[in-house]
């Protein structure tokens, strides 16, 4: 290259970085409203890149009226701080999973009992629909701006799994409604939130984990776990929320952009998770680490499902102890399921 082909090039590139920042600058300057959005987890996680999602969209949708800082990783907030961090003000919008806190959320956790879903584009369609039919009263503080939820959770473990005998005393995690699956098929549950799932691993304070299966590649689980027992048991529930004040104070342009997207971000998230996220996981899993997948046999298979019913039947009666229609709830969540 030329001297002065090299100095044109120089040139060429710091003027378009001075008009970049300009544009910057100047949409910067054009925001009306900033949100803070908080999650505990990585951006590059599937919950992560619903938030990104979500944040492009909102200003897209507002022509720049609103512009949306993002604080993954827990940089903010970790899981269990994030309902009390919206209600304090710390952020605007907090994303966490009301499964891991079925006390608190004791409604929704319905969605996260062993239902048979068959994928996360399922789940997070009827979770969405049917907190919108029930208004359940444990979100009343809050005004819900996204909903979805993990494929079923499958075990991932170190040993394989073939069987309950195989999963006798092993220690598995596992959170909210997880821990009683967990324990009914004879293993013994841990709780943890996802962050310290990667340690937990290495360090064999736990033999296995049940959550949805791209957390093989995306917290790097496959390096320790090479086996998946092939039996989808509860999904995780996530929920993105901003105080309910504080949203009636925004304008009617920006709540209607936010009700928009409430309406699809569950169906974007489930396809990203299931089609994109979890398959990718799989591969590369089996190409990088050897990942084995086992099949449970017919009679195994229905030996699990006939533990885990009555999960479900107690769920009913301790929902309703409270009166909370918990019968409705569940029949409307099977109904709701089946629809296509
Ligand atoms: C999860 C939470 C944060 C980031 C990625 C994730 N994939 C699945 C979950 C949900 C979860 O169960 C869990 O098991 O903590």
């Amino acid at each position: 290259m030329l001297r002065s082909q090299i100095s044109r090039r120089v040139f060429t590139l710091a003027a378009s970085a001075a008009v970049l920042s300009l544009g910057l600058a100047a949409q910067a300057s054009a925001a009306e409203i900033t949100l803070k959005y908080a999650f505990f987890a990585p951006e590059g996680t599937f919950p992560g890149q619903q938030m990104l999602h979500w944040a492009e969209e909102m200003k897209k949708r507002t022509n720049g009226k609103v512009e949306v800082q993002t604080f993954p990783g827990g940089t903010l907030l970790g899981a269990r701080e994030m309902w009390d961090g919206v209600t304090m003000g710390i952020t605007d919008i907090g994303l966490s999973a009301p499964s891991y806190d079925p006390g608190r959320f004791p409604l929704s956790s319905g969605i996260a009992l062993p239902l048979g879903f068959p994928d996360a584009t399922t789940a997070s369609r009827v979770l969405w629909e049917v907190t919108n039919e029930f208004e359940p009263k444990e979100f009343e503080r809050f005004k819900v701006i996204a909903m979805f939820t993990s494929e079923p959770g499958y075990l991932m473990t170190r040993e394989p799994v073939r069987s309950e005998a195989d999963l006798k005393g092993m220690r598995v995690r596992a959170t909210g409604s997880g821990v009683p699956v967990i324990n009914a098929l004879g293993g013994s549950a841990v709780g943890m939130a996802m962050p310290e799932v990667p340690q937990a691993v290495q360090t064999g304070v736990v033999q296995g984990v049940m959550t949805s299966r791209e957390v093989l590649q995306d917290f790097r689980l496959a390096e320790n776990l090479k086996y998946v027992t092939d039996y989808p048991m509860v999904v995780t529930t996530f929920a993105a929320v901003m105080d309910k004040n504080r949203y009636e104070k925004l304008p009617d342009d920006v709540k209607q952009v936010i009700e928009e997207l409430g309406d699809e971000i569950h169906a974007w998230t489930g396809n990203y998770h299931d089609n994109k996220n979890v398959q990718g996981a799989l591969e590369w899993s089996a190409k990088e680490h050897g990942l084995q997948v086992v099949e449970l046999s017919g009679e195994e298979y229905g030996k699990w499902d006939k533990t885990l019913q009555p999960l479900v039947d107690q769920w009913i009666v301790e929902a309703d102890k409270k009166g909370l229609l918990g019968d409705k709830y569940i029949a409307r969540v099977v109904e709701l399921r089946d629809q296509q």
